[in-house]
């Protein structure tokens, strides 16, 4: 469960979020099969509740009413041709899945596919699922039936999150609805899974149930990476779930932010990854911030964001610059952050606006940082430098450092109040190259500054101190 299913060299996930199934359709042709993204993680394809006050919050996405695959993102028909379509382009699709809970308690209605359903009888008749199908007081002590002691795991696992209605996963019932919703996803031509809330299911549950799973369309088992929120702290380790997959690196994003806020020295950075008491690199997808964290939900706060670009965008470059795990860069829809429920750009129906382009830059609300030079020119480092070790290691002061990986690529970072102005090795044969940070590589020419390496490979490194980005990123694919 831990292949990517990656094509061709590429690596790195991006989270379109909210996205359309045919705007994420067009952006695998257009701009992330060319660009070497690997995968999307697409928002959860199944029905969900229709929240209506707040209106139409993006978490109502998190509360499934069925396994339809019909919500605000499109009808199956658009889901499946995505899937072909981004295939097609080199770029796997990975779906967000909601497997642990249905909505929150209380309430009735009808879903995105207009599906009845009933919370306060606990009836699901989209599935079905019936009362005997959830959690009850026979395996959570809680009073309200909620989660509270997260020093509890038979708490966290048997008791509502945040009131959401906790399927009885220890049912071979449950198990076989849920291993056939995966199992259409595949069948359709996805690549593998996040499961979202995984910490809040018991690891030998989600082993029983991948055992009905079946392997991808092309031949072995789905990718999948589970959403386990352990910042350390707390009895639930995310190692209890390396059977099934990887897990999401919550430290990763917390670490960095404080590296680069200049609050732990940049230079520690030289033993980045398990050396920081991190998992190992095959077993993690790693990311800055996600659409929880980002907005303060999820154990969030104290990551960087869009919000901050300076450091946002140093912290991506390193993520990407660095061999450690598989990463997955966030792109966001802009909102009202006082508002942390506030839903993707809709339309005044409440649809979901398209994401239209005035060149490279997204508009109609959609923040695309996928498509910030200085992040998708490092996607290209990254799967020029794949398999490659960091090499020709250097710090000069606490924030200031630079690396290589193998003879492929190199990178210098600074955050001093002063330019680096030196000779350094950057491990790569003698030419020039484009650095891809302060311009693009473009049919052979450099649209920003140019880096010269000589016949021992050492180079004139100058990165400026109080500019927008300052760094400076050149690899054998950008050889002018
Ligand atoms: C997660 N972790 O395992 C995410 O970190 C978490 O953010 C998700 O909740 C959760 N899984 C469920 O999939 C998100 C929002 C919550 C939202 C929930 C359900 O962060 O704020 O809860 O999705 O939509 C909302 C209200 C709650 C209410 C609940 C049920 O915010 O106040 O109790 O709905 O009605
Ligand atoms: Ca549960």
């Amino acid at each position: 469960y831990t292949d990517p299913h990656c094509i061709g060299g590429r690596d790195g996930i991006v989270h379109l979020f909210e996205w359309k199934w045919n705007d994420i359709a067009a952006e695998c042709e257009r701009f992330l099969g060319p660009y070497g993204f690997c995968a999307v993680q697409t928002s959860p394809a199944n029905e969900n509740r229709v929240v209506t006050n707040p209106n139409r919050p993006w978490w109502e996405r998190y509360q499934p009413v069925s396994y339809k695959l019909q919500t605000r993102s499109g009808s199956e028909a658009e889901f499946r041709s995505m899937v072909q379509r981004c295939n097609n382009a080199g770029v796997r699709i990975y779906v967000d899945v909601v497997l642990n809970h249905m909505t929150g308690a209380g309430g009735n209605g009808h879903g995105t596919a207009g599906t009845y359903y009933d919370a306060g009888g606990l009836q699901f008749p989209g599935v079905p699922y019936g009362p005997t199908d959830f959690n009850d007081y026979s395996n959570c002590n809680t009073w309200d039936l909620n989660i509270h002691n997260y020093n509890n795991p038979e708490e966290v696992r048997n008791c509502r999150l945040v009131s959401l209605l906790d399927l009885r996963m220890e049912k071979d019932y449950v198990r076989q609805k849920a291993a056939d919703f995966l199992n259409h996803l595949l069948d359709l031509g996805v690549a593998g899974f996040r499961v979202d809330a995984a910490k809040h299911m018991w690891p030998g549950d989600i082993i029983a149930l991948f055992h009905k799973v079946k392997s991808v369309t092309w031949g072995g088992q789905p990718f999948v990476f589970q959403e386990v929120i352990d910042q350390g702290g707390e009895p639930i380790k995310a190692e209890e779930y390396f059977a099934t997959g990887r897990v999401t690196n919550f430290k990763f994003g917390l670490e960095l932010a404080r590296v680069f806020r200049r609050q732990n020295a940049m230079k520690w950075l030289s033993n980045f990854g398990v050396g920081w008491g991190m998992w190992s690199s095959e077993k993690v997808v790693n990311f800055i911030d996600n659409h929880d964290n980002q907005r303060g939900h999820g154990g969030g706060g104290g990551v960087l964001t869009h919000w901050e670009p300076r450091p946002y965008k140093l912290a991506t470059a390193f993520m990407l610059a660095h061999p450690y795990g598989m990463p997955r860069v966030m792109s966001s829809f802009e909102y009202n952050r006082a508002n942390d429920y506030e839903g993707p750009p809709h339309n005044g129906d409440m649809s979901i606006k398209d994401v239209t382009l005035s060149g490279m830059i997204c508009n109609n609300g959609w923040s695309c940082e996928h498509r910030w030079s200085q992040i998708y020119n490092m996607i290209a480092f990254r799967n020029m430098a794949r398999g490659t070790p960091i090499a020709n290691w250097w710090s000069g002061a606490d924030y200031q450092i630079a690396f290589s990986r193998g003879n492929k690529a190199f990178i210098a970072l600074n955050l001093e109040g002063f330019e680096i102005n030196q000779m350094l090795q950057t491990g790569l044969p003698a030419g020039t190259y484009c650095d891809v940070i302060s311009g693009n590589y473009e049919n052979g020419q450099c649209t920003g500054s140019s880096v010269t390496v000589g016949g021992d490979g050492r180079a004139n490194i100058r990165v400026c101190s109080s500019c927008d980005d300052p760094m400076v990123a050149i690899h054998v694919g950008a050889k002018v």
